[in-house]
């Protein structure tokens, strides 16, 4: 399978584990889980089905590791950057001195004065790498780099999670402990 096949199939795994699973006639327990069996039964029905060695290819070959099985491998479910509302059950941890965000240029003046905030997912996403963090601010136009005081924000008391594939996760963050370029 190339490359564009395998983020097609990323993107569509996307939106039914993180925001649509109706999409499919499907839906995940509390934590974001389904069974592998009954996901790729119901991608087939909408004539959209890959085989359980395809999936396991594009859980593994995924360039930010979206995805994880259970041990077992009977189970799947999205990392982090759900809209619907689950949850992942992941333990706070202490971030360090500095986390990255990128944003498009034009998001600056309202985060300059609001904080950055979650918009439509459940928390707001910094990375430890700032090419990371360019990378996502240049999906949606010139990126800027910000740098976020995390843990300064964590003495103060702000909670910060950090996901299996290293994204880091907290609920907001005032526009103070933000460094703008
Ligand atoms: C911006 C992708 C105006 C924020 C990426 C961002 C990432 C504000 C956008 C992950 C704002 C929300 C997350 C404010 C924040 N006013 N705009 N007060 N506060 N924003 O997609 O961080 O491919 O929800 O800067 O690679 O861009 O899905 O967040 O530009 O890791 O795995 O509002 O999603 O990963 O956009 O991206 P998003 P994000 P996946």
């Amino acid at each position: 399978m190339n490359e564009q096949e395998l983020k097609k199939k990323s993107k569509f795994l996307s939106l039914i584990l993180r925001h649509q699973p109706e999409t499919v006639g499907i839906t995940l327990d509390e934590s974001g889980w389904v069974d592998v069996d009954i996901l790729l039964a119901a991608m087939s029905q909408q004539g959209k089905g890959m085989s359980r060695a395809t999936l396991n290819t594009v859980v593994q070959s995924n360039d930010k590791q979206r995805f994880s099985f259970n041990a077992e491998g009977t189970r799947i479910r999205a990392n982090q950057g759900h809209s619907i509302s689950v949850d992942l059950g992941y333990t706070t941890a202490v971030p360090p001195e500095i986390l990255f965000h990128g944003t498009p240029e034009k998001f600056i003046e309202p985060i300059s004065r609001e904080g950055l905030k979650k918009m439509n997912r459940h928390h707001v996403h910094l990375h430890v790498d700032e090419q990371t963090s360019i990378a996502v601010g240049r999906r949606r136009g010139r990126p800027v780099l910000l740098q976020v005081r995390a843990r300064e924000m964590h003495q103060a008391g702000c909670e910060f999670f950090v996901t299996p594939n290293q994204v880091w996760l907290t609920e907001s963050v005032p526009v103070e402990y933000i460094d703008f370029p």
